[in-house]
């Protein structure tokens, strides 16, 4: 392609981002969408002669044309916290009081505040990373700490700016909002999918969701998803910001649809109305909305507030009640969980409630089934609150039946037989017969092949029963040894659903350690242990072979887990399923070494503040980590040591009040250089 036929490409390009970012991020279309088609079939042609000259900024590049194998698990740099509940006014009122009274014990000042409020969606958390303005990677929420890497659905969302809209991009973003499919998408996906013969989704939370974890980004790209931004996760950048309204503001620039009932609102009075007016909207709305969130409006106030564990001190969401209807326990049932742990289940008439049938609740334990005094027959209220199982949450004891019983907890286990235990200061009962209980050893199978595990597509719970019911399996390992015939063979199993299961089972051997250490099924270790062993100790050997000490070191793994991690490792049988699974194929590419003796910053949190003449922000963060350190983006009494460049501001004066060590910009040039 000569220059001008590039220059005149690169122009179409820029005019096609431009009509889809004012039709789907400002809702202000400026051309037909028959005009829109037009230039889009210019490009197509354009491309088709010249595919050397492709740009990766054409609209053309938003879907990829492979299906993925499955997700690769991604560590959030800056974790996606969760906000705190509140349900009532008193609630809200005790919120303003506890971080009112806290700011004015950090800063002797008294507030009146301000708070950006705006409607909480009912979609998918999501983190959209860019560096140097473009879009590099995109995760779910998954825990916080740990996510999915679902870049190629996320490219596919016509609201997300492959490119940030500006001539001076900041060097890291993250961009932080929900993903939601709108009702009227909804609708129309759903009387084509039903047409298509395709699956129909309940709701568009469950859309969403749906759509996001498809592995053909060619399915993700014709569900009508939207992104809308609400906070920042990681950032680098010269530019200050004062406000959170500010930094949406700042967004909205670069491209990102924000919410347009976002607004500012004073004190108590202001969130309250704000949550009223929102809540008499909700029925017209085009997104699903599950209450409304205040977030202190000024950053350095949010600074000073900083975090309880999980969430910040400067941000409540003000939930909207859940839905309850009223039907009858049919059945109390117990369910034998993968650790043996017994849970009661009430069996319901069938019901619709938040948009989805009803026929099964938890009810927790025992405690929870005698201080409700929930019996067979009874009328009760039942709950739904977005993604949670269905609860109980009381009975009417007017419409109790005449003969009623109190539910007895078995003393054995349904499935095994077992005698049941309770271990001291538990709630819950046990069955300790383990892989000996057809339940524990279904539950466990369940488990291994689950998405966040080995991620055997075409193994559903169902057919996990089959198989063990049959005697095709008994352990995992088994799996790996299954034949076409033998999985055709089972009741109801069509040969091409037997043909993908095994494919399904082939594909899952390509791993990673850490989700190979998930699967296993270990007491306590969740996604975030099985990546922390796998990171630190970078062999299965290491970790079988692993003492009490060597476990205890590791951050966030207390002697309860290593204790669980020592037992699993010591019993025959765990080492003997592991090396079948070896020996089946399974594998997983080799973790990098880092030389710990060389890590001088080993397990310690550390915060950078202030301007960094000598190196970016991003390598000075980069350099941490390679140095051992957790690089946390607030003071606080967990804080180890603070960087703090030029004009540091409110962090230092925490950290100099919190006793904390602060050491200037020479000092990290210094400890790089003596590795
Ligand atoms: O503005 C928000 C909306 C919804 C949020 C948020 C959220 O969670 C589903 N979560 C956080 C942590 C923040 N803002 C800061």
């Amino acid at each position: 392609m000569n220059s001008p036929e590039l220059i005149k490409y690169q122009a179409l390009v820029d005019e096609l981002n431009h009509h889809a970012r004012q039709y789907y991020v400002l809702d202000d279309p400026e051309i037909s969408d028959g005009e829109y088609d037009k230039l889009y079939r210019q490009l197509l042609q354009f491309e088709k002669e010249h595919p050397e000259q492709v740009s990766f900024e054409s609209p053309t590049q938003r879907v990829a044309d492979a299906p993925l194998t499955h997700f690769e698990q991604i560590r959030h740099v800056v974790p996606m916290l969760s906000l705190g509940n509140v349900f009532t006014e008193e609630e809200l009122h005790a919120f303003e009081q506890r971080i009112t009274k806290r700011l004015q014990k950090e800063t002797g000042e008294s507030f009146s505040l301000v708070y950006a409020a705006e409607p909480k969606l009912d979609g998918l958390a999501v983190s959209i990373r860019y560096e140097q303005g473009i879009l590099v990677q995109a995760a779910t929420r998954g825990d916080g700490q740990i996510g999915e890497n679902i870049t190629v659905n996320i490219r596919t969302l016509p609201s997300v700016p492959l490119k940030l809209n500006t001539k001076q991009p900041p060097e890291v973003l993250e961009v932080r909002g929900e993903v939601v499919m709108l009702r009227s998408g909804f609708e129309a996906y759903n009387s084509w999918a039903e047409k298509h013969g395709e699956k129909v989704f309940a709701n568009p939370r469950n859309a969403a969701a749906g759509s996001l974890r498809q592995l053909d980004p060619r399915k993700t790209a014709k569900r009508p998803l939207s992104f809308f931004a609400y906070s920042v996760g990681e950032l680098v950048t010269e530019k200050h910001f004062g406000t959170h309204f500010e930094v949406l503001e700042w967004l909205a620039t670069l491209g990102f649809q924000i919410n347009q009932l976002n607004t500012l609102v004073k004190g108590l009075t202001g969130c309250s109305d704000f949550y009223h007016r929102i809540g008499q909207l909700r029925a017209q709305l085009d997104f699903d909305i599950d209450g409304v969130v205040y977030k202190v409006n000024d950053l350095s106030l949010q600074d000073t507030l900083g975090f309880v564990t999980k969430a910040p001190r400067w941000a409540i969401a003000h939930k909207f009640p859940a839905e309850e209807v009223t039907t009858v326990v049919e059945d109390i049932e117990v369910q034998v969980g993968r650790t043996g742990s017994i849970t009661p289940v009430a069996r319901l008439q069938a019901v619709t409630v938040g948009g989805v049938t009803v026929t099964n609740a938890t009810l927790h334990n025992e405690a929870e089934i005698y201080r409700k005094d929930i019996r067979v027959g009874d009328t009760v209220f039942v709950r739904r609150a977005g993604d949670v199982i269905p609860e109980v949450v009381k009975v009417v004891k007017s419409k109790r039946p005449k003969n009623s019983q109190i539910f007895k907890m078995p003393t054995h286990c349904p499935v095994c037989n077992s005698l049941l235990f309770k271990e001291e200061g538990e709630a819950v009962l046990r069955c300790v017969n383990g892989m000996d209980c057809d339940a524990q050893r279904k539950e466990s199978i369940k488990h291994f092949a689950s998405r966040k595990a080995m991620d055997i597509e075409g193994l559903g719970d169902k057919l996990v029963d089959q198989l063990v019911d049959s005697g095709l399996i008994h352990t995992p390992a088994d799996l790996y040894q299954l034949t076409e015939q033998q999985v055709a063979g089972l009741p109801r199993m069509a040969e091409k659903s037997a043909q993908n299961l095994l494919i399904g089972i082939e594909n899952s051997k390509k791993s990673t350690l850490s989700r190979f250490l998930y699967a296993l099924g270990i007491r306590e270790v969740g996604e975030a242990t099985a990546l922390t062993l796998a990171q630190s100790m970078q062999t299965l050997e290491n970790i079988m072979q692993a003492d009490i000490d060597s476990l205890t070191a590791l951050p966030d793994i207390g002697q309860v887990v290593s204790g669980h991690i020592i037992a699993y490792f010591k019993q025959p049988q765990n080492r003997t399923v592991i090396s079948q699974l070896i020996g089946h194929g399974i594998q997983w590419p080799d973790i990098q070494k880092s030389d710990q003796n060389n890590q001088p910053l080993q397990g310690q949190t550390v915060v950078l503040t202030g301007k960094l003449n000598q190196m970016t922000r991003s390598d000075a963060k980069a350099a941490l980590q390679q140095l051992g350190a957790k690089v946390t983006g607030s003071v606080s009494t967990n804080t180890d040591l603070l960087i703090a460049g030029e004009n540091a501001g409110s962090k230092f004066t925490k950290a100099q009040s919190l006793g904390i060590k602060i050491v200037d910009e020479q000092w990290l040039i210094d400890t790089i250089n003596q590795r």
